[in-house]
Order: structure tokens, then sequence, then C-alpha cells
């Protein structure tokens, strides 16, 4: 075979080979940043948001690629230097979490933004005692608004997502609403954006893995939450699907040995017959 054709064939397959990374996330209207977690803290929103890494790194992702989420074994975090000041918005990602903590000012923390918004696990002082309870919470004038249900379930990927439209702030678990709350005013806004921690004390860590952590500046609806979670979906992450690549591979192989046989028949069988 000819190098320009290996190099054109190179090319081919390359371009089937690489995962379009950046813009795995089903939804994209409104992203402002988007950690895939694939191999990097990179933000692949656009936006530029790059996460820098204090502690932790990757396991297996939600949707079985190798080194495809963030670990967290409880004293790591992630910084950015987003800014949040959104009247409307949505905070969403996959969570495996393999503890959780008790007690008041406890929380398990996916994103923190000091010190109006927090999502992720609640504490004893959410309403009702609800330590290890998803949860999200935002303040809003004087005081705090809380969306939580549903205990945390441990060791299982879970997709979480909470969002605030002005009026209303809801949560889902798996893309199923599970509360919504009266929110009637935009939360307040400040701080750096931290992934995995409380933003200005040592405490409130994740435990466990974070993947496809996105945030938009609007509330998006319970179909699009749906998607995030892949609600009845397959799993569409990043990694190429490998079943065409083979039979591709296999077509090729199979037109090379068909030629082949015509060029050898041709060459040192002049003068023979068919049968
Ligand atoms: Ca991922
Ligand atoms: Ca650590």
């Amino acid at each position: 075979m000819k190098k320009s054709r290996v190099l054109a064939l190179g090319t081919v397959l390359s371009t089937l080979l690489v995962p379009n990374v950046a813009m795995s996330i089903p939804v994209t209207d409104g992203l402002v940043a988007y950690y895939a977690f694939d191999g990097a803290t990179t933000d692949g929103s656009g936006n530029g948001h790059d996460a820098t890494a204090n502690g932790g790194g990757y396991t297996t992702g939600y949707d079985g690629t190798a080194n495809g989420a963030y670990l967290f074994d409880g004293n790591d975090w992630l910084s950015t230097s987003l800014t949040l000041d959104l009247p409307q918005g949505t905070m969403a990602a996959w969570i495996n979490i393999d503890q959780y903590d008790t007690g008041f000012n406890r929380l398990n923390l996916i994103f923190e933004h000091w010190d109006n918004m927090q999502f992720g696990l609640a504490d004893s002082s959410a309403p009702g005692d609800n330590d290890g309870h998803y949860m999200l919470k935002l303040r809003q004038g004087s005081g705090f608004n809380y969306a939580f249900g549903g205990l945390a379930e441990l060791n299982k990927w879970v997709h979480l997502a909470g969002t605030w439209d002005g009026t209303k702030m809801r949560l889902y678990v798996d893309g199923v609403e599970i509360a919504a709350t009266d929110a009637p005013s935009p939360p307040d806004g400040s701080g750096p954006l931290v992934i995995g921690r409380h933003s200005h004390n040592d405490i409130n860590f994740w435990k466990g893995a974070i993947d496809e952590a996105a945030i938009y500046d609007r509330a998006l609806d319970s179909d699009e939450i749906a998607r995030l979670a892949r609600k009845g979906q397959p799993p569409t992450g990043s990694v190429p699907e490998p079943a065409p690549l083979l039979l591709l591979l296999f077509g090729i192989g199979l037109a090379g040995i068909a030629r082949y046989k015509r060029v050898s028949r041709t060459q040192y069988c002049q003068g023979c017959y068919d049968y």
C-alpha cells in the first residue's frame, strides 16, 4: 500500500477513534461551565473556567469510561475563578458517594459558592434534620431556601440536579423531581465557585466521585433534566463505539484479500481456465 494511502487511512481511523469530549453533554444551551472530568479538570463549555486540582485523582466514570470521573477521598477539592450571579440557573452532576457526614454544619458539597449557593448533601441545619439528603440551598434576601429530599444512596452512580427560576427551586434525582420549594427572588451571588468542598473553610468535603458536573444560566425543564440523566436512553459517554469500526476494518481486510486473489490469478495463472 502506498505511503499516501496509509496516511489517509490513518487520518480516517484517528477521526473515528478520538472522542468528542467537549460536547458529550446532551444539553448545551445556557451552559456556563462543564467538567466532564475525562482525565482533566478543564471546562468543556468553551467559557474557559478550568478548575485547579487540590489533591484527588481520577476513577471510572459514570458511563464506564476509564479515568472518566474525579475522585475525592475526603480532603480533596477543586478551585475555579468562576463567579456566579444567576437570577435563574441549574447545577447538575453525576455523583457516587462513599459516605456522608453528620452533625451541624457538616455537609458534603459538590458545588459551593460562598455563601449563597450550596449543592450536595444536607446537614442537620436543614429543616427537619436532613443529614445525608440530597440538597440545593440558596441564600435569598435575609435567609436560605432549601430544596432537599431522598437519603443519598451510597456507592452508586446517581444523577442530581437543582434548578431555580425566580419563583421555585427544584431538585431532581435520576431525572425525577423530588422537591419543589418557593424561592421567589434571585439568589445572592459572589465568591468563586469551588467543587468538592466549602469555599472558605477546610470542611464539608465530598467523599466519592463526581462526573459531568455542569452549571447553566437558566432553569432547565424536566425534559432537559431527564436528558442529562439519560432517562430512558442508553449511556452516551465519550467512549467511541467499537462495533462499526471493527466492521469497517473487517470489510477493508476482505476487500484486500479479494484483490490479492484476483492479482495472483492474473499474474501466475495466465492461460488457466475457470471451471
Ligand atoms: Ca466523564
Ligand atoms: Ca486526598
